[in-house]
């Protein structure tokens, strides 16, 4: 390679992730009298190579001295840096320390691999002052965190950024940029999680500057929303959205999907692999889309039979989460699924309440909340959530416990509005009751308001105040108009 006096232009050097040192050995001079500079040494850390050695010249332009670097593996910041060598000096065992760093290296690998073969990833976080007035880095990230969770990523370490805009190509500084993938290094991390929705070129644009695999806040839902779709209808419009975000990104070039096979990111509905040619993905498109329809069709059928029976339909919504299907099973002692997991719901489950005196009602769970949910899945959703207007009362399930709680009521209120459904009466439950301080609790507890209740639905707490609610709200005795205006 040939360079000038002032850097070297190290071609690529394959993407390939050998669990080792690269078996490379970089060996430059230096025109001017300086050691190795930062460059080298972060080129040494990023492209794993055996070491750096940088030669600098005496005036007679003889050999001076040789500036040795090599990584180190798992240690901050990467690599160790020797005391200069004068020529002839050079220890002759270098060979056998090779030997030893690339050992060395493996057995990094083998301890920082997680668990079942877990993607490990390094979420980055870029805010801009408009999306920090909405909810905090912070916050934000933890939401990034449980989403990986439920998704089988293994987050081991984030990065927060605020800037004024975000870089249309990159979204971050190339500086910036370069810290985060030698991090990636550092700690065996294989993905970076983008806590944002990337364009198709800012995706492919970083995954060559950082040789990782990148993955966006979108892929995380999608692939969440795949892993947990139960049913026909289910599977269908998560396949849907799938297809809908990806025909985007498949380039001519990609015809079989082959760099999107495996992993998160293309995990069909069910287990299935979402393995297609972009050519096929509209025609896919459009069969999903009509079968779509003749499900919107039966649905309504079934809505105007439920309409003549005139049985009060209350239906729980709230941020994913929250305990919405707890609170359905509690309510009506069932058993669907609850779990520690977000998007553990998504098929609406309908079931029966009986009130004493013979009165009934219908209560639905169904799909979670969240914030800026990507469109794609809005759009293949909006049949299941456009039966939340046959409500005659919402029951909005709010984690209590959950230190963001406000911006989440907040992020479900202007979906519900998106959706056309403000007008609709709305209880306020607040859950996890049993999870909150004592002090707190009384507090709540003692903030008697129409239109809310506290509870604790998985330890049964409050749920007799509720029901009684719940009877007066759907008995037609109390208008519902007296459920005060939020806030
Ligand atoms: N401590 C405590 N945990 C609860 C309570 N209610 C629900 N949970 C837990 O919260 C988690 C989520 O409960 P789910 O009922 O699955 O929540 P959901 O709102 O249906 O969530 P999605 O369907 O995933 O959107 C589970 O681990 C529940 O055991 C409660 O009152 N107290
Ligand atoms: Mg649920």
């Amino acid at each position: 390679m040939v360079g000038d006096d002032s850097r070297i232009w190290i071609p690529s050097l394959g993407r390939e992730r050998a669990q080792r040192l690269r078996g490379i050995r970089l060996i430059h001079t230096h025109l001017k009298r300086e050691p190795l500079t930062e460059e080298d040494l972060s080129d040494l850390t990023l492209l794993r190579l055996d070491a750096a050695c940088a030669i600098t010249m005496d005036e007679h332009g003889l050999p001076e001295q040789f500036h040795l670097a090599y990584i180190a593996p798992g240690m901050k910041p990467g690599y160790t840096l020797e005391k200069p060598y004068r020529p002839g000096q050079l220890p002759e065992d270098l060979e056998d320390r090779f030997a030893e760093l690339d050992t060395q290296f493996r057995r990094f690998e083998e301890v920082t691999r997680s668990a079942g073969g877990m993607p490990r990833a390094i979420l980055v976080g870029v805010y801009t002052r408009e999306s920090r007035q909405r909810r905090t880095p912070e916050d934000s990230i933890a939401e990034l965190k449980e989403l990986c969770h439920t998704a089988g990523v293994d987050p081991v370490q984030s990065f927060i950024q605020n800037r004024s805009h975000l870089d249309p190509s990159t979204v971050l500084g190339s500086g910036k940029i370069k810290e985060i993938a030698i991090a990636g290094v550092q700690e065996n991390a294989d993905t970076l999680v983008f806590d944002m929705e990337l364009s198709p070129a800012q995706a492919i644009r970083l995954s060559t500057l950082t040789e990782l695999k990148i993955l966006d806040r979108t892929q995380l839902i999608l692939d969440i929303f795949a892993r947990n779709a139960r049913s026909r209808d289910g599977k269908l419009q998560v396949e849907l959205a799938q297809l809908r975000y990806l025909k985007g990104r498949l380039s001519e070039k990609d015809d079989n999907m082959s760099r999107l096979t495996g992993g998160i990111g293309a995990r069909g509905p069910g287990e299935t692999k979402l393995e297609i040619g972009r050519r096929r993905v509209e025609d896919r498109i459009r069969r999903l889309e009509k079968e779509l329809t003749s499900v919107k069709k039966r649905r309504l059928l079934n809505r105007r039979r439920r309409d003549d029976s005139a049985v009060p339909v209350c239906s729980i919504v709230g941020y994913t989460n929250a305990g919405k299907s707890t609170l359905l099973n509690k309510l009506t002692h069932s058993e669907v699924t609850q779990e520690n997991r977000l998007f553990a719901t998504l098929d609406p489950t309908t079931r029966r309440l009986r009130f004493p005196e013979e009165r009934e009602i219908i209560l639905t769970d169904t799909v979670g909340f969240i914030h800026d949910l990507p469109p794609e899945l809005k759009k293949a959703f909006q049949a299941t959530l456009e039966e939340l207007a046959d409500s005659d009362l919402l029951l909005h399930c709010i984690d209590a416990s959950d230190p963001a709680r406000e911006e989440k009521v907040r992020d479900v209120e202007e979906i519900l509005n998106e959706l056309g459904l403000s007008d609709i009466p709305t209880l306020r439950v607040y859950n996890k009751l049993d999870r909150l301080p004592p002090a707190l609790r009384k507090e709540l507890e003692n903030d008697a308001r129409p239109d809310r209740v506290y509870v604790s639905a998985r330890e049964g707490i409050n749920l007799k105040p509720l029901l009684d609610r719940l009877e007066e709200l759907t008995s037609g005795a109390v208008h519902p108009s007296v459920l005060a205006e939020p806030g």
